[in-house]
């Protein structure tokens, strides 16, 4: 099944033809035959904090290069006097109907106010472009870039004057630095010059060092703030060459190589916001530290350790073997219309790759652009929005088998609560308990309502971001992490139970104001489009699955009794989903009619996924609503909506019409013929398309495919849940489910044949009989075990191994 395809060189030396032939596994490797033209097809690389994506340019290569904590904007108190006040005025309104006129007075009021210390928001900003001119205007023959996601290391290669050139570029976990190396099959062959530039806030110098000369580039952001610095940053870039002839040279703000027989080319960056003042020190430090070790052993150094993360989950479908050898810019264009089952793997691995080199414990956690950047203003400043993006971020996170990667959003969540605190105060007044935060925020812990209501005045950020410090718990059962988390959701909690309000029409419990996220409707004959509202759908839900994690836990830690029966009181008094005449899921209190039936946000699905409140065994009827939703919205929307999307078709059980928004995902985000017209879809090097370029999608489709292969949100394993007719035959390996037990399935003709579970901390697993299967055997582990019709109860201890058969 594992699909090897031949990169293969030919090389042209005075008509002498020779084939040198690398062999490489199609599911976990990008390939190109020729340099990137745009960004969206240049290959990423990263340690988790340093990002670079090289084009493989010929004679002149550009390295777009990133660091996750340059930001610009600074801290700020944004809390508004005067919000508190027109409360009762905007919740008045809400209760007569006047939906309209409450969302002008919180245009008018209920905004973040101009910090009066100055301040800005700031935006997450690329970090320069590292120009590299090679002297290369000979004749170029077999041309090929990729990447390998197994190794973490991108490469390119062509033969041009009787050489054959190869560039490998990863970014050590180790040494904590990006490295690009370059080799020539003749000696003395290697000649640069490189050069750094970035847009604003940059001065680049070259600086004479022990190990030779060094480019440096640095630069202080804008913050907005007259009282301190902004964020300050610094990076160097040194060569290292072999080669009895090699010069390296100070040039006009370059610095040029000339004759090596190879060269590593290193870059070190830091910024003062892990470091503080040592920042500069800190990226000469790193960059000291790789020049005193040995440089041939750098590369396996670094693929070992991306290895430790990359190897614990794979997948591999049984694919369509011509499709496989094609270069991937070609698979994508030729996927709509074409059978290529296995670009589905290829994608999973690719978005776990994309995780993994985005984040790590200690980091920050990956925002709009996982942590690549190509301009210093990112779309969306490149934050943290709330209300879906950096969620659908982190949903690969667990059952990916990357469970420490969920720890950077942990961490930053912790971080958010002292701002909530004073927002919670500052706009829902005094009694206001706990904290919240609304629809976005940045690495300066912004909580406050966004400044345009209709989308801003979402108050269930947090809420949402509690879902997934639960979540890190159902995977990993540790009791002190339990411990460490539960006054945050407790806070959260507080928050909503102190300020949400009884609605006068059923006198259920509800936020007010709030909006459900970005969508707006019309409120009777009025054709003002209006988000502002009261109780959600979607708030309901995150409420109610906040409230009952809050006594879940409590009732583990054997703490706050008196507390968990006022969430249990409160968890009754909350709205029941409604369905509407039509049949479709309500996403609001009432059944107001939306402005864009097909809009991209589906937030009141959210009990459907990511949470649990409605699923097909549990809440069929709902179930069925959520469809007739889905069904209305249709299969359109922007990148990070259709991925959601397959991630909703695979909680439904149904495998094709999943497949079907995985193949929207697929569109080929532009065609050859209009490269610079960018719609919703795919890029060239697989980065998902809002547009623009936005990196939710990945990890949400890369979410929905394993959705489709494995599920366990009901207390129950699910094998192959939703699988397409497409994917007839596979394996998938290394997957974790709730309760932490580690899961691989092999199937074919579309029935499970094999799986063997690890076991986690929680002993009994219960495995519903698989679709199309009436028998399972235990043919390795005797463990203990018992049946029911409908499914399979194994005892099995933590890491031991069960072995299962099905028929
Ligand atoms: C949310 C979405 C947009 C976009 C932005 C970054 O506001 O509604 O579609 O993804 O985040």
């Amino acid at each position: 099944m594992k699909r090897k395809f031949l990169v293969s060189i030919s090389l042209s030396i005075l008509s002498i033809y020779t084939v040198c032939a690398q062999s490489v596994d199609s599911n976990h490797t990008l390939f190109y035959k020729s340099p990137a033209a745009q960004w969206e097809e240049t290959l990423p690389l990263g340690n988790g904090r340093l990002g670079m994506m090289p084009d493989g340019g010929i004679n002149h290569e550009t390295v777009v290069l990133s660091e996750i904590s340059l930001w610009g904007g600074s801290e700020a108190d944004y809390s508004n006097p005067e919000a508190a006040k027109y409360l009762p005025q905007i919740r008045r309104l809400l209760f007569e109907g006047k939906n309209k006129e409450a969302q002008e007075v919180m245009y008018e009021h209920f905004v973040p106010k101009k910090p009066e210390s100055g301040g800005t928001y700031g935006t997450f900003q690329g970090m320069a472009d590292l120009h590299i001119d090679y002297n290369c205007t000979g004749e170029v023959n077999g041309y090929t870039r990729w990447l390998d996601l197994s190794e973490g290391v991108a490469y390119t290669r062509y033969q041009s004057d009787g050489n054959q050139y190869t560039r490998s570029y990863y970014v050590s976990r180790d040494k904590d630095v990006m490295v690009i190396h370059l080799q020539a099959s003749q000696p003395g062959s290697i000649d640069l010059q490189l050069s750094l530039n970035r847009k604003e806030c940059g001065t680049v110098t070259v600086e004479n060092n022990a190990d030779g000369v060094r480019l440096k580039l640095y630069g202080t952001l804008d913050n907005g703030r007259a009282d301190h610095d902004g964020m300050k940053y610094a990076a160097y870039v040194a060569v290292k060459t072999i080669g009895s002839a090699a010069r390296r040279q100070a040039g006009d703000r370059s610095l040029i190589v000339r004759q090596a027989d190879e060269a590593w080319i290193v870059i070190s960056a830091a910024t003062s916001y892990f470091e503080g003042n040592g920042y500069e020190q800190k990226a000469a430090g790193l960059l000291d530290k790789v020049f005193a070790s040995s440089f041939p052993a750098l590369q396996a150094e670094a693929v070992k350790s991306h290895q430790a993360l990359y190897n614990r989950a794979s997948l591999q479908i049984q694919g369509n073997p011509e499709a496989e050898q094609l270069p991937t810019n070609e698979r994508i264009l030729r996927f709509q219309t074409n059978e290529d089952p296995s670009l589905a793997a290829l994608y999973y691995n690719y978005g776990r790759y994309l995780l993994l080199s985005s984040t790590r414990p200690g980091s920050l956690p990956p925002n709009l652009q996982g942590l690549w950047a190509n301009d210093v203003q990112t779309p969306w400043n490149g934050d943290y929005h709330l209300n879906i993006n950096v969620q659908m971020n982190h949903w690969p996170a667990e059952q990916g088998n990357l469970s420490e990667l969920h720890l950077p959003l942990i961490e930053f969540t912790k971080q958010l609560v002292k701002s909530g605190e004073q927002t919670a105060k500052a706009f829902y007044g005094s009694d206001a308990k706990g904290w919240v935060a609304h629809m976005m925020t940045n690495v300066w812990q912004f909580t406050a309502p966004g400044e345009h209501p209709s989308w801003g005045a979402t108050n269930t950020g947090g809420a949402w971001l509690c879902a997934h410090l639960w979540e890190h718990y159902l995977y990993t059962g540790n009791r002190a992490y339990l411990q460490e988390i539960y006054p945050v959701l407790k806070g959260a909690s507080e928050f909503f139970l102190s300020t949400m309000v009884v609605e006068p029409t059923h006198g259920w419990l509800v936020t007010a104001p709030s909006s459900s996220p970005e969508n707006t409707f019309y409120v009777g004959n009025d054709k003002t489009p209006v988000s502002i509202c009261m109780g959600p759908t979607m708030d309901n839900q995150l409420v109610r699955e906040l409230f009952g994690n809050v006594m879940e836990s409590a009732k583990l830690l054997g703490i706050d009794r008196e507390y968990s029966k006022q969430l249990a009181a409160a968890v009754k008094k909350l709205p029941p989903h409604q369905i509407s005449k039509e049949g479709y899921l309500m996403e609001w209190l009432e059944d107001y009619k939306e402005v864009d039936v097909h809009h991209r946000h589906v937030s009141h699905l959210y009990g459907l996924h990511p949470g649990n409140q409605i699923s097909l065994i549990n809440t069929p009827e709902l179930a069925a609503a959520c469809r007739q939703t889905l069904e209305r919205r249709g299969d359109g929307g922007t990148g990070w909506s259709r991925a959601w999307k397959i991630n909703f078709w695979a909680r439904l059980g149904d495998g094709n019409r999943a497949y079907k928004l995985f193949k929207s995902l697929l569109q080929p985000a532009y065609t050859p013929e209009n490269p610079t017209q960018h719609g919703s879809g795919t890029f060239p090097n697989l980065f998902c398309s809002h547009p623009p370029f936005q990196m939710d999608g990945n990890w949400g489709g890369t979410s929905g495919i394993s959705e489709m292969l494995l599920q366990s949100q009901d207390g129950f394993i699910n094998l192959l849940p939703a699988l397409p007719d497409a994917w007839s035959a596979g394996e998938l390996k290394g997957f974790k489910v709730r309760g932490g037990a580690t899961v691989d399935v092999t199937w074919s003709n579309g029935k499970v044949k094999q799986a063997v579970v690890t076991g986690g901390f929680s002993k009994k697993l219960r495995i519903r009989m698989p679709a199309g299967c009436t028998r399972v055997q235990v043919v390795q582990g005797k463990k203990q075990y018992s049946f029911t019709k409908k499914y399979f109860e194994l005892t099995l201890p933590e890491n031991e191994r069960a072995e299962l058969k099905f028929q």
